[in-house]
């Protein structure tokens, strides 16, 4: 017998990584090759047409495991029932646009999707968080949705920024992407986050080119400039294989070290200045069993990588105090 469908949501549907997940997640990289899917798709009314649009090639494409597609400018329609939710549509920085306000903006959003799943998903609901500043965006919707769903089940994007890292060690080893892990994304999934090779492995064996090189670091931290720089266009392709990568080892479990933004709260490195009550990107493995993350205890690090860490989470702790601010008008 074929399982119960998942209810999968897109917010931001009619954007460009949407064009990119929305295949990934139909044809089962996400959820499993027998794992029936009903998509639900939402965008802002000005969009609808170019909803339509995408929903007239998801007809097209005939996928199998594809039940049914729900697709709307309506926040309850696109929220109700869901066992996942990719939040990928967020307000972007325009010309001129302060940070202050980039952040009102998306608590404002980001607020109303929190409402919207307390109202109206599962309370078993997985959410990741793509829409940038992503990693504060998940703790305001988890804020607005706390009276049902845990805060466990909110979190942020880094596993883009995991690959790229791994991809540049690959290629500068010599070695299959494959066989890279023990790559880890700290803290925000922004300029200040502090991508961390030094325990990375390829085959269980300490890489040659690793350890704390600058030059790696902000190669890293500025891929996304430099791929709007050539392509004039943010990265898609990349992020959608990313988002789906992370929901797939949340719903599937993994034993490697995969980089998630999860809420920090008890978490192991305190010492390290992360405190409670951020949504912070830690080295993470899931339970195949329970599908719950855990964040990886006692992965060593020297002053360097300490002071990094450290000033990732002060950035996280500023944006969160702009937010909390922003919350009042929300
Ligand atoms: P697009 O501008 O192509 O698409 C965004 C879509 O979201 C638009 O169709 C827009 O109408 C919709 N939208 C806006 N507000 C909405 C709302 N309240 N409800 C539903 N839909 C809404 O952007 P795209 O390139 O797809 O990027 C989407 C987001 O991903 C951006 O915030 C971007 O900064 C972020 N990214 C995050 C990454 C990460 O690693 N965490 C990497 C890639 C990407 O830059």
């Amino acid at each position: 017998m074929a399982p119960e469908p998942v209810r999968v949501l897109i917010t931001g549907a009619a954007g460009q990584i949407g064009y990119s997940l929305i295949p990934l997640v139909c044809k089962g990289d996400v959820f499993g090759p027998a794992q029936p899917v009903i998509l639900h798709l939402l965008d802002i009314p000005p969009m609808k047409g170019v909803l339509d649009g995408v929903v007239m090639e998801i007809n097209d494409c005939a996928y199998p495991l594809l039940l049914d597609t729900v697709a709307t400018v309506d926040e309850a329609e696109a929220f109700r029932n869901i066992d996942a939710a990719f939040l990928v549509g967020s307000m972007p920085r325009r010309e001129g646009m302060e940070r202050k306000d980039l952040l009102a903006a998306n608590v404002k959003i980001f607020a109303s999707q929190g409402r919207a799943l307390a109202a109206h998903s599962k309370p078993s609901v997985k959410v990741l968080v793509v829409g940038n500043p992503a990693n504060t965006n998940a703790l305001i919707a988890s804020y607005f949705a706390k009276d049902k769903i845990p805060a466990r089940n909110f979190t942020a994007m880094t596993r883009l920024d995991q690959n790229r890292a791994t991809a540049l060690l690959a290629r500068e080893n010599q070695v299959p992407v494959a066989s890279v892990e023990k790559v880890v994304i700290w803290g925000n999934h922004s300029s200040t986050q502090f991508p961390d090779a030094s325990n990375a492995t390829a085959n269980g064996a300490k890489l040659a080119f690793s350890g704390h090189k600058e030059d790696f670091i902000s190669t890293v931290q500025k891929r996304g400039a430099a791929v709007i720089a050539a392509r004039k266009l943010s990265s898609a392709m990349s992020a959608a294989k990313a988002a789906a990568d992370h929901m797939r080892d949340w719903f599937q479990g993994t034993d490697k070290w995969v980089s998630m933004g999860v809420i920090s709260d008890g978490n192991p490195y305190a010492g390290a200045g992360v405190p409670d009550g951020l949504i912070f990107s830690f080295p993470c493995t899931v339970d195949p069993a329970t599908k719950e993350w855990a964040i990886v205890p006692g992965v060593a690090f020297d002053d360097f990588a300490a002071k990094r860490i450290a000033a990732t989470a002060q950035e996280l702790s500023e944006e969160r105090g702009e937010a909390q601010a922003a919350t009042a008008n929300a």
